[in-house]
């Protein structure tokens, strides 16, 4: 456990860390070429923080995040928590009634928008009343919304730390809910130090020299510790990436800015095996890679470091624990588990009496450790049967063997994980039952010829009426996000349910 003293503003310290490496590249935008100096971020940050204040953004207010990955996105972060404002991460590859919810939900009085994205927000914007602010980031001019760019060139440099707390709430990220509704998840200024201090420093041996390229966006918990959080806390260099990444892109970064660390997940890693035109282990100057999100197949694993000479180190986090808890560590891989508890965390798997299971016991792998969120945001619930005193449910099944290295055994409820993102099965049933055709559908996540999970869809039609598949699939891509469409449609006469009627998807995968 890393001691952080009682006044502490999270973006002051890694700043203030790198207070020596004023010249030194901190981010680096693959797009553009654009390069932020270490002694840049801090100056813009700070003019940020001006300016959020200048505009009558009060400490604890908050202000969401639809950001595309360039060095703009750590300056307005960074800036936000220096003015102990409260920035809300958001994934922007949700639709604009997941982000209506969120800023509605969270109450944001501010939204930071990248320019590409704003043209989804515009029609709506206007009904959220606590909405004060729009203020669009990669652009000059962006007619009747302030400019990120406008607000750095009219704001001083003159130092503005908040007067925080290490137990304040620092930043949120929202984590997909089972119902398809997602909840607003406090982290603290501690936080983030603590994450990069046990995994990052301590198991990924993360440091200055290190040039760090992750595939997660830093609107993901994984990405934000991979590509802020960690390169920041040792004074590393990171590559973003504004686009979603291909295994061109990814592969045209590894050559051209040599990381030596890449953040992956199971999906990219296949896609990137499966490239024709990988480059050779020796053009490439990778040391570690690491892979989140859902359980790498252990032959993806094996093939990699056949490959590439590099391990993966294979381990699992999640929104509310900030980032990761239980991981492999180098030189100790064993492909197909998810390795040992990080040090600073203790694990433990719950049978359902909740009796602590042995070894070779499944149950529900529980968290104990320094970084669990705080709440969820206006969920009580939610809070309670998450949260439990000091020990974070995780909704994963694990065994354990008696080495202490653990075995991922699938999810507790009926979430599944696609790409390393959440998708609640009510979602896609919800929408594909909007379809004038469709009378019901299940979804349960079947493993593709990779070994990785992907929605497929029982759908039972109304009598009398029919759709394709084509037209099913389009249906859900025009209304969710674009990884939650089912690949794999079934029509079916009718679909297993319990006596009270519930849908039992549990069957429907044991039938696969
Ligand atoms: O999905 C994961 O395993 C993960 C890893 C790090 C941080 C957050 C998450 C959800």
């Amino acid at each position: 456990r890393v001691e952080i003293p009682r006044d502490y503003n999270a973006a002051h310290d890694l700043l203030a860390r790198n207070a020596q490496r004023a010249g030194k590249t901190a981010f680096i935008d693959a797009t553009s070429g654009a390069r932020l100096s270490y002694g840049e971020l801090a100056e813009q940050a700070h003019r940020f923080a001006n300016a959020l204040r200048a505009r009558g953004f009060a400490p604890e207010s908050r202000v969401m995040l639809a950001m595309l990955d360039t060095p703009e996105w750590p300056v307005v972060f960074l800036g936000c928590i220096l003015a102990g404002v409260v920035p809300i991460a958001a994934n922007t590859l949700l639709t604009a009634k997941d982000f209506e919810f969120m800023l509605r939900d969270s109450r944001a009085q501010g939204l930071l928008v990248s320019q590409p994205l704003l043209a989804g927000f515009e029609p709506w914007l206007g009904q959220v009343g606590t909405l004060r602010t729009v203020i669009v980031a990669g652009a000059d001019d962006a007619g009747p919304h302030p400019t990120v760019a406008a607000m750095l060139r009219e704001a001083p440099a003159t130092p503005l730390v908040a007067d925080t707390c290490s137990d304040d709430a620092c930043f949120w990220l929202y984590s997909s809910g089972s119902t398809g509704t997602p909840k607003g998840t406090v982290h603290l200024h501690s936080h983030l130090v603590q994450t990069a201090e046990l995994y990052g420093r301590a198991v990924l041996g993360i440091r200055e020299s290190d040039v760090v390229f992750s595939a997660a966006k830093l609107f993901f918990a994984y990405g934000l510790g991979n590509a802020l959080t960690f390169p920041m806390s040792v004074g590393a260099t990171t590559v973003l990436l504004p686009a979603r990444p291909t295994p061109a892109d990814v592969f045209g970064i590894l050559r051209q800015y040599q990381p030596t660390i890449f953040y992956g997940v199971p999906t990219l890693y296949a896609g990137l095996l499966a490239d024709a035109a990988r480059p050779k282990r020796s053009e490439l100057a990778l040391r570690v890679c690491t892979s989140a999100g859902e359980a790498l197949p252990a032959e993806i694993g094996r093939k990699w470091t056949a490959e590439y000479g590099c391990e993966i180190l294979d381990g699992i986090g999640s929104t509310e624990m900030l980032h990761i808890f239980l991981s492999n560590r180098p030189g100790q891989v064993r492909y197909g588990t998810t390795g040992q508890a990080v040090p600073g965390y203790e694990l433990r798997i719950v049978a359902d009496d909740g009796r602590e299971c042995g070894a070779g016991e499944i149950g529900e792998l529980q968290i104990k450790g320094p970084s669990s969120a705080l709440m969820y945001w206006n969920n009580r619930a939610k809070t309670k049967a998450t949260f439990a005193g000091e020990w974070t449910k995780s909704g994963d099944k694990y065994t354990r063997d008696a080495d202490g290295y653990y075995t991922y055994g699938g999810r507790s409820d009926d979430m599944l994980k696609v790409g390393g993102i959440y998708v609640s099965p009510f979602e896609v049933e919800a929408s594909l039952m909007t379809h004038p055709a469709v009378l019901e559908a299940a979804i349960i996540g079947v493993a593709d010829t990779d070994g990785l999970i992907k929605p497929k869809a029982y759908v039972v039609l109304k009598s009398g009426q029919a759709a394709t598949l084509d037209e099913l699939k389009a249906h859900v891509k025009a209304q969710l996000a674009p990884y939650k469409y089912p690949r794999w449609i079934e029509f079916v006469p009718e679909l297993p349910k319990t006596a009270t009627g519930k849908i039992q998807r549990f069957r429907l995968r044991a039938s696969q």
